[in-house]
């Protein structure tokens, strides 16, 4: 039957956590299930399992005549050259596609907007993996002829997800070629101004179609040779973080790592270490034997692997061991500051589970950050 063919078949955006992965965290819910005062940190557990364990890819759409550069800003967004673009163009239209620029993944829909732009299997894909966000491109040719047939096929789709329509960045594209063409960027300013003009009117065409949505953004993704020859993309950077911005949690890991956008792979690591310390407090307190052991250190691990991953790098634990020799530990994140917690409660009587609850946490945090600042850098350069 038609419908249980459906559910077997897997969903583009799905990611298969390794078994090890999976089996860590099955020890460790375990362990936690045991500890009391679960109830308060239901929410970290819940959102950690979303942001790791569950993860998926981001879906986006990309909605644009033939031609507008769908491909190729994709190609610009993973750094790669991953789809064919112009006549060579090997994607199906309306079809989930699952796209690798070497380990950066994304599941990415291009929806035609001439012609028949959103017939059955369309709509059927869109039910079944609903997009997190919508782009909308439009060339300054296209603003100019009117850019209906894309704003109708934008808004079937977001009437589609009624309760919650997915975010719709619209974008200008391929306004390096606005005139004076040969001018790159950083751009003069009679070239700014007529895209401004051409944003404006694109925004006007937006708002009297009834579209909610972000502001008209301007981009330009020039092909790799022309980027050999100099031309600079422009408008980029801060697309990436966008879209990273408007993902879910279960596909915050993978966008922020696929779209290489600095600040939201921060955030999201700066989540996930919130998260670890939160629980790693409360198991500290808890009053079960050897929590700590079982708990505290495979957490530990976990978030540094994920930050580490978060970066770019695989999923193993030779990432740990890379930021641990890096950091000068031997033998694994927490056995030192276990040893030194045991030490302090020694010394504090009746205060041993506080001391040891405020010690596991603030080692948590502060594993986290240097995790934080060995993979992911300086905030402050550009990633
Ligand atoms: N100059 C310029 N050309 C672009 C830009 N984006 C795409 N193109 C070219 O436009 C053509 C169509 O691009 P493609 O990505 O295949 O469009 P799609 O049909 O929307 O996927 C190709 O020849 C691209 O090289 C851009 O920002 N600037
Ligand atoms: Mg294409």
């Amino acid at each position: 039957m038609a419908q249980q063919d459906e559910q077997r078949e897997t969903r583009v955006s799905e990611v298969n956590a390794s078994q090890d992965e999976q089996d860590g965290w099955a020890q460790l819910l375990a362990v936690l299930d045991k500890v009391p005062f679960m109830a308060g940190l239901k929410r970290d557990i819940a959102s950690l399992t979303r942001m790791i364990y569950r993860r998926r890819l981001g879906r986006v759409v990309a909605v644009g005549h033939v031609g507008a550069g769908r491909s190729q800003l994709l190609n610009a967004l993973l750094g790669g050259h991953v789809l064919q673009v112009g006549d060579a163009a090997d994607l199906e239209a309306g079809q989930w596609a699952w796209v690798d620029a070497s380990g950066k993944k994304v599941a990415w829909m291009e929806v035609d907007a001439n012609g028949e732009p959103l017939g059955q299997r369309t709509l059927r894909a869109l039910d079944r993996e609903p997009p997190d966000v919508i782009l909308a491109l439009v060339t300054p040719e296209q603003v100019a002829a009117g850019a209906g047939q894309v704003l109708e096929a934008v808004l079937r789709i977001q009437a589609r997800q009624a309760k919650k329509p997915p975010r719709l960045i619209p974008l200008l594209t391929q306004v390096d070629r606005v005139a004076p063409a040969d001018a790159a960027a950083p751009f003069p300013q009679a070239k700014r101004d007529a895209i401004r003009r051409a944003a404006r009117a694109l925004q006007r065409q937006l708002d009297e179609a009834g579209l909610t949505g972000d502001e008209v953004r301007a981009v330009a993704t020039p092909s790799r040779d022309e980027q050999s020859l100099g031309v600079e993309p422009y408008g980029l950077l801060e697309l990436r973080e966008r879209i990273a911005d408007e993902m879910p949690e279960q596909a915050q890991v993978e966008t922020a790592r696929a779209l290489e956008a600095p600040r939201a792979r921060r955030r999201v690591a700066q989540a996930l270490v919130q998260s670890s310390s939160t629980l790693s407090i409360t198991v500290a307190l808890a009053p079960i034997p050897f929590s700590d052991l079982a708990v505290i250190a495979p957490l530990q691990g976990m978030m540094v692997t994920s930050i580490a991953y978060l970066s770019g790098r695989p999923w193993d634990r030779k990432t740990l061991a890379e930021w641990g020799a890096s950091v000068g530990l031997v033998g694994g994140a927490g056995i030192g500051l276990r040893a030194l917690t045991r030490q302090i409660v020694k010394f504090v009587p009746g205060a041993g589970s506080i001391v040891s609850a405020s010690v596991a946490g603030a080692g948590t945090l502060g594993i986290g950050r240097s995790a934080i600042g060995y993979f992911l850098g300086d905030p402050q350069l550009p990633g």
